[in-house]
């Protein structure tokens, strides 16, 4: 511990992939950037207590418990980092906000609207006593991403005209790719809708300031049943000989409008071959473009239509200056971020909002509004709303 700063102990339920990436980040927080107070890696809770015990010796965790009701009700415990599947983010997360802890939230907020509205309410509640929470949508803290906000805000490229968010990964394009939490509808509430689709949702409002106010979409699933894994690493696991259902959406395509009426496009989907973590956002203005893929996520790309013709042209930004968001904890010119970045940039913010007794974003508010979103898309795909057949 660092000699004058106060601890902030945590408490993280969940030590899969999204739990080995905070992890590091409440590692390393503190050791690459001036924080208020020293996060302290309390407990990890895992239900299968040896497994837990060797992922919390990896992962820096100094105790393990099995029920994350016992880890909320520690005394040395002042946050609660949620990183299991969506279907236990509501019980958790409401029980751990009226114990009286912070709470951050693994994205997407919840399985349903009628769960994220609980979560809401609970943080409203809990916000009155100084109890503050979060919802962990990491791509905003990507300094690229920061940089696009901050372009579109100052009016680099005028007006917001057309938005188009893509998500695109690969690691279920193979049919024989075993069955996860994530292709289970009960476990994970949607399929690329909700994993990745939420991501694209919540960028698109935080790049151009504005709110999605009606969509209209087209889930497909491409593949119904999958091997059961025996096994798994990260998103991949070993297929046995047994098969189950897929029960959620493979692909989810949906137009929208912003709050201005701009019109958008969005795409998420996991059987893209070949694009592995391909983000990419695009919004056209009435004097410019802005472009990023988060496979270049050092990079954004910059169009000023008031150039002259002679120098026009996409400007490749290397977001990488100490003038850049966040660049000050890191590497010279040049060297570049990567995924994880986003990770310990997030307990950064929540750490200093906490510190200064301020509400952390993205707030439950804002989760709440990407839920109403995804469902709004599933609702719309459900009722063909806006599909016409196209006579023969
Ligand atoms: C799987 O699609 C996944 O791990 C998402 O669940 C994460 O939110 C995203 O950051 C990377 O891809």
């Amino acid at each position: 511990m660092t000699e004058d700063k106060p601890r902030i102990g945590v408490a993280m339920i969940g030590y899969a992939f999204m739990g080995r990436a905070h992890s590091q980040a409440w590692r390393n927080a503190h050791r690459f950037f001036d924080l208020p107070l020293e996060p302290h890696m309390a407990v990890l809770v895992g239900r299968d207590e040896q497994r837990a015990t060797a992922a919390a010796g990896q992962l820096g965790w100094g105790a393990v418990e099995t029920d994350w009701r016992r880890a909320i009700a520690r005394d040395d415990v002042d946050v609660v980092d949620i990183c299991t599947p969506g279907d236990t983010h509501a019980e958790i997360a409401i029980a751990a906000l009226e114990a009286g802890k912070h709470v951050l939230v693994e994205k997407p907020m919840a399985n349903t609207v009628a769960e994220a509205e609980a979560m809401a309410a609970a943080a409203a509640t809990a916000r009155a006593s100084g109890v503050r929470s979060m919802v962990g949508f990491t791509y905003r803290r990507v300094p690229a991403i920061q940089l696009a906000r901050q372009l579109i805000a100052d009016g680099r490229i005028g007006e917001v005209r057309q938005v188009r968010a893509q998500y695109l990964q690969d690691w279920l394009a193979d049919a024989d790719a075993p069955l996860s939490w994530r292709l289970d509808k009960e476990k994970a509430g949607s399929g690329a809708l909700g994993d990745i689709g939420a991501h694209i949702v919540d960028l698109t409002q935080f790049i151009t300031g504005q709110r999605l106010t009606g969509v209209s979409g087209m889930l497909d699933t491409f593949v119904t049943e999958r091997p059961v894994a025996e096994s798994f690493s990260g998103l991949h696991g070993t297929a046995g000989t047994e098969r189950g259902p897929v029960t959620v959406d493979d692909a989810a395509l949906f137009t929208a409008r912003l709050d201005s009426g701009a019109p958008a496009i969005l795409e998420a989907t996991r059987f893209a071959w070949g694009r592995k973590n391909a983000m990419r956002i695009e919004v056209n203005g009435s004097t410019g473009s802005i472009a990023f893929d988060f496979e270049e996520m050092n990079v954004l790309n910059f169009y000023d239509a008031t150039e002259p013709a002679v120098t026009s042209g996409f400007r490749r930004i290397l977001v990488t200056e100490p003038v850049h968001p966040y660049i000050e904890g890191w590497w010279p010119p040049g060297h570049g971020l990567g995924y994880e970045h986003g990770f310990v940039h997030q307990v950064v913010d929540l750490v200093r909002a906490l510190a200064a007794d301020e509400d952390p974003a993205p707030s439950f508010e804002d989760g709440l509004h990407v839920q109403r979103v995804l469902d709004a898309v599933e609702r719309s795909s459900a009722q063909h709303s806006t599909f016409t057949q196209i006579g023969d």
